[in-house]
């Protein structure tokens, strides 16, 4: 907890699942001195996460930004509005992503295929373009943590998933590629691939039907988005010189994209 003593942690989409849990995780774990910068497009939502972390941990200063990652303006603004004592980036969480729909090729509306590239993709490297400069400012070639929520969609893909599985391979590689170029520097390039976990994730993918996203989970037991806010919590708390480079994290009933063993 020490090691995250007086950083300063900046959050795409923490205004539900991995993201919110990440945000309350990194409050619970260093109460008396983190500054929160969160963001997401519902900022309501985002002031209310402030005031709960405002409830238990008093030494949390949070600044709630609505930000969109898929609109490129909008990340150009962010750094430059941001205030004063919110400046210094420490670690960067690039979660913000979606998936839309399960169609298969040739049927896969165009919206969809654009939103989840300029959301997945495009936003997470924009984000990551928009905050290295602060990062590569620091002594011995920069410092910094960046710490990219990738999927095992981004591992193995699967049918109904082509273009969700190809963002997410897309992060895998621009993550690779970013360490090997920033390799002499202390900045740690992170990425975290969770298997099944239980957030709006489904919701959002069959366009708010409840039910149908509730089915997903039937007969299963999937990861909640606690269990993934605390490696990627973990991983930022490690001493300077452990990276933890790469961590592929499912529920115990899980072993691939798709095998899971459900109880009927
Ligand atoms: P949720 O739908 O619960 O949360 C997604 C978050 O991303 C929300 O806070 C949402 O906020 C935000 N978001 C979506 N679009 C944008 C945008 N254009 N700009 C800014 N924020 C945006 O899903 P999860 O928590 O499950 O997803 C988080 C990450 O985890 C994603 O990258 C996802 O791909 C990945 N993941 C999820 C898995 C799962 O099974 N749930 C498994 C593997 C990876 P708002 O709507 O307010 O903008
Ligand atoms: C979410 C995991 O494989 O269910 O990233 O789409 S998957």
């Amino acid at each position: 907890a020490s090691r995250l003593k007086g950083k300063t942690v900046l959050i795409t989409g923490a205004s539900a699942g991995i993201g919110k849990s990440t945000a309350l995780e990194f409050a619970r774990t260093q109460p008396d001195d983190l500054k929160l910068i969160l963001t997401a497009r519902r900022i309501d939502t985002l002031k209310e996460i402030a005031q709960e972390i405002g409830g238990f941990a008093k030494g949390v200063k949070v600044h709630p930004v609505k930000l969109d990652v898929s609109k490129p303006e909008e990340i150009a603004a962010l750094v430059g509005n941001l205030p004063e004592e919110f400046k210094e980036v420490d670690v960067l969480v690039n979660n913000a992503g979606l998936v839309k729909g399960v169609a298969q090729a040739p049927n896969i509306e165009a919206e969809d295929i654009n939103i989840m590239f300029a959301t997945n993709v495009t936003g997470l490297i924009n984000m990551t373009q928009a905050i290295l400069p602060i990062f590569k400012a620091r002594p011995d070639g920069g410092r910094g943590d960046i710490i990219n929520i990738g999927s095992i969609a981004g591992r193995e893909p699967y049918q109904g998933g082509s273009i969700y599985c190809a963002t997410k391979a897309a992060v895998r590689s621009f993550t690779d590629s970013l360490r090997r170029e920033l390799i002499a520097s202390r900045i740690r390039i992170i990425e975290v691939d969770p298997g099944q976990v239980e957030t709006e994730f489904s919701v959002v993918r069959f366009y708010g039907d409840k039910e149908k996203a509730k089915k997903v989970y039937e007969g299963v037991e999937p990861l909640t988005p606690e269990d993934i806010a605390e490696v990627v919590v973990f991983a930022a708390g490690r001493r300077e010189n452990v990276v933890l480079a790469d961590a592929l994290i499912f529920p115990n009933h899980q072993a691939a994209a798709t095998v899971m063993h459900r109880k009927t």
